[in-house]
């Protein structure tokens, strides 16, 4: 397929999923908003209807909470109630002061949105200009939500996700110690009923002891009206993904003050100091990786493929040298047939076909692929996008890959892989700009 035929059809899968004000990830597995999903699916709408982009982050914001979270989840209301589950009648968001008029779930998603609003504005700067002025108190508003309720100052100042959903890659095997302390049978699951199983082979999807924890977190924390309360929390995780897409997104939101005439240092101090914490607490030198941390701040030494995302921000050299070392190792094995694994292909949890247990997704390996750029890592960024380039145009815009064979898995017409493609298509021949080196931490 040429390039000009998998355009068109990226497209046709974006407009197909587009809801009117809104991109549903899927129409049969994810019917309703997804927070992350929103900010990779507006970067592809920057290419191909930059207005159809601001809708979607402003929709999303729209339904930002007063304390400023911007949920994981918007339901839409023209869809039945039990067509994804846990639905709305399970977060029972209304019942909490504070929460939206529409529905949503409680928890959050990577903070990739600051980024994507840039994005979006540079596709048509113009009318942009209105859009960043708009859109930037809700997304100061979303990082002061992570800075302040999920950061007790320990650990650098890095912000926990409290639930595996939060880090995006659900069942990754950073996670599953953590889990396991999470003592829920199957019981919880009673009167409840998965519907992802009506839609992908259940071998692909968590297990039922591993739904049945996911659901006994969101009871604990719904009892406490979602305030983060210590004991509203029986999961407590650092993500090297969420934070260093945290930073890269205060990084966006220091170009955006600039652009709309506010000051801009403070982010630019936030973005840093993210920085030097996950440097400080989650780089191993001697793995040459970034791992996540345990509730205890303890390293989790799984090589997960977010520990390669930190790649987006401005790193020690040596740091650089030993990440992609890793990734064209045997553990990431990078390659122009595959995109990345989402996890060490020679780790003992290693799984070809449990979602974030191996398969390999387009917008992790979109992210790796910007932060090789961004260092000058040409060679390997070329190879990375040629593997997903590959994957998309052989199997189709489907959700993940088969790590060793690309054979294409999860749902098809996957929004975020239609969206990423548009981008990589756009960007071929344009090398990134060169990046603008952070000034140092506050002390
Ligand atoms: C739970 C929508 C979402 C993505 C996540 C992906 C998957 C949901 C699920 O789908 O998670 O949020 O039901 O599996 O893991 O990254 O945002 O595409």
């Amino acid at each position: 397929m040429r390039d000009g035929d998998l355009r068109r059809a990226a497209m046709a899968v974006l407009r197909g999923n587009w809801e009117g004000r809104h991109t549903v990830p899927s129409r049969r597995l994810y019917p309703h908003q997804w927070s992350w999903d929103s900010a990779f699916i507006a970067i592809g709408w920057a290419h191909a209807s930059p207005g159809r982009g601001r809708r979607e982050l402003e929709s999303l914001l729209a339904a930002q909470w007063a304390d400023g979270r911007v949920p994981q989840i918007v339901f839409n209301p023209a869809v039945a109630r039990d067509a994804y589950f846990p639905g709305p009648d399970f977060w029972r968001s209304r019942d909490v002061p504070g929460a939206p008029a529409v529905e949503t779930s409680g928890i959050v998603q990577p903070p990739v949105h600051a980024v994507a609003a840039l994005k979006v504005h540079r596709a048509s700067p113009t009318l942009g200009r209105r859009f960043l002025r708009h859109v930037y108190p809700g997304l100061v508003a979303q990082h002061d939500y992570l800075l302040r309720e999920r950061s007790d100052g320990s650990r650098g100042g890095l912000v926990t996700i409290v639930h595996p959903w939060e880090s995006g890659q659900d069942n990754s095997p950073a996670w599953d110690a953590e889990l396991a302390r999470v003592t829920a049978g199957v019981e919880v699951l009673a009167g409840h009923q998965r519907r992802d199983l009506d839609h992908v082979d259940a071998t692909e999807r968590p297990t039922a002891a591993d739904y049945a924890r996911y659901i006994a977190i969101v009871d604990a924390y719904r009892e406490h009206g979602y305030r983060d309360e210590p004991d509203a929390h029986l999961f407590v995780a650092v993500d090297p993904l969420f934070n260093a897409l945290l930073a890269w997104s205060e990084e966006a939101l220091a170009e955006i003050a600039r652009i709309i005439g506010k000051p801009s240092q403070r982010h630019r101090e936030r973005a840093a100091a993210i920085r030097d914490a996950l440097l400080d607490h989650c780089y191993d030198p001697a793995a040459g990786h970034f791992f996540a941390l345990d509730r205890h701040g303890v390293r989790v030494e799984e090589h997960c493929v977010g520990g390669l995302v930190p790649l987006v921000l401005d790193l020690p050299a040596e740091v650089v040298d030993a990440l992609v070392a890793g990734m064209t190792g045997p553990r990431f094995a990078l390659n122009d047939r595959v995109p990345l694994p989402s996890y060490d292909l020679t780790g003992p949890a290693f799984d070809t076909t449990r979602y974030w247990r191996g398969p390999a997704w387009i917008n992790t390996s979109w992210l790796v692929l910007r932060g090789l750029e961004r260092h000058s890592r040409h060679a390997e960024a070329a190879t990375l996008r040629t593997a997903m380039l590959n994957a998309v145009r052989q199997e189709g815009f489907r959700e993940y890959f088969d790590p060793g064979t690309g054979a294409g898995r999860g749902v098809a017409d996957f929004s975020w892989s239609a969206a990423l493609t548009l981008d990589l298509l756009a960007t071929a021949t344009t090398p990134a700009p060169a990046p603008r080196p952070l000034t140092g931490t506050p002390s």
